[in-house]
């Protein structure tokens, strides 16, 4: 039986949101221990979500720590390795980290699927300026040149630019803004439209997609599973979502939080596959040898 089927068969009879449920949440053997650091404590939003020490983004300089693993998603096929950065959404004191971040990583998309404030609860820091304001962030400076969107999501392009070397770069930001933490999206159209905006967004494979959300493990988990089926079913390969999440899981802990997270992503998968909104790439017919 194809993949498809297999996954199709699965969510029937329930087995595959109890291999979900079974998965490990953090790699046995993985430690944590810079995110309990003394001088690190604060720059944690959750104190129950830390950044695996191998995999963590280092920044530069003596302070370098930040809530964020680096998340490498290898697709075989013609598709190249997809590199990640799943972090939380940043806190007051660590917008400046943030951007030390991007600058550093080369990053030029962000992608933010969090609202600032969820139903009375800051869940995320308003890292950048309101649209045509500049701020700054420690040696950092971001202008938000445009802003625009719909109901689903808004799409801002902003100017950061390293004060010290006075360099600029551009950065796209993507914010999703109908789905709140611990749930699932409110439409999987909009949500599939928007994970093909950042497919379309994504520059060079080499450089990596800035994703989070409010702890960036749950709904950030949902982004990359979706992106990197997309990407298996452009290239005709198999998709098996539980090894997904195996392998985003030995990068950062908890990915995809909820089996109703994990259920909607697998039914968006079968909703691509059959309504063919990810079509394979055209093989190429063999090549006639003349006699
Ligand atoms: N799990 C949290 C803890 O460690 O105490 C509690 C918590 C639960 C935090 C839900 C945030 C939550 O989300 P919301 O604010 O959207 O209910
Ligand atoms: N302590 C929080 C909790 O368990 O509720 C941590 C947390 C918060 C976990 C939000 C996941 C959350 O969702 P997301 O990763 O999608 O922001």
């Amino acid at each position: 039986r194809s993949s498809i089927q297999l996954l199709r068969d699965g969510l029937s009879s329930g087995t595959v949101l109890a291999q979900f449920d079974q998965l490990y949440r953090k790699r046995p053997g993985m430690s944590m221990s810079c995110a309990r650091l003394l001088q690190n404590v604060s720059k944690n939003r959750y104190r129950d979500i830390s950044p695996y020490d191998t995999t963590r983004v280092v920044l530069k300089g003596t302070d370098d720590y930040i809530n964020a693993n680096f998340l490498n998603m290898e697709v075989p096929g013609k598709c190249e390795v997809k590199r990640y950065i799943a972090c939380q959404g940043p806190l007051p004191g660590t917008c400046s980290d943030f951007w030390q971040m991007v600058w550093e990583q080369s990053a030029a998309l962000v992608v933010m699927l969090t609202t600032q404030v969820e139903r009375g609860r800051v869940k995320c820091h308003q890292y950048w300026p309101n649209v045509s304001a500049s701020g700054t962030y420690g040696g950092f400076q971001v202008t938000c040149v445009s802003e625009e969107g719909n109901s689903a999501y808004l799409l801002r392009d902003l100017t950061l630019s390293h004060l010290e070397s006075k360099e600029e770069r551009q950065i796209c930001q993507m914010q999703y803004l109908a789905w709140p933490d611990h749930g699932v999206p409110d439409d999987s159209s909009d949500f599939l439209n928007f994970v093909s905006q950042v497919r379309s967004k994504r520059t060079y494979a080499s450089e990596p997609v800035v994703v989070h959300c409010s702890a960036g493990i749950g709904r950030t988990g949902v982004l990359i599973t979706m992106e990197t089926a997309m990407c298996l079913i452009e290239n005709g390969q198999s998709v098996y979502p539980l090894d997904i999440v195996r392998t985003m899981r030995d990068q950062r802990a908890m990915m995809i939080q909820t089996p109703s997270q994990y259920r909607f992503v697998c039914e968006a998968i079968l909703k691509v596959y059959d309504e063919e909104l990810v079509k394979p790439f055209e093989t190429e017919p063999p090549v006639e040898k003349e006699e």
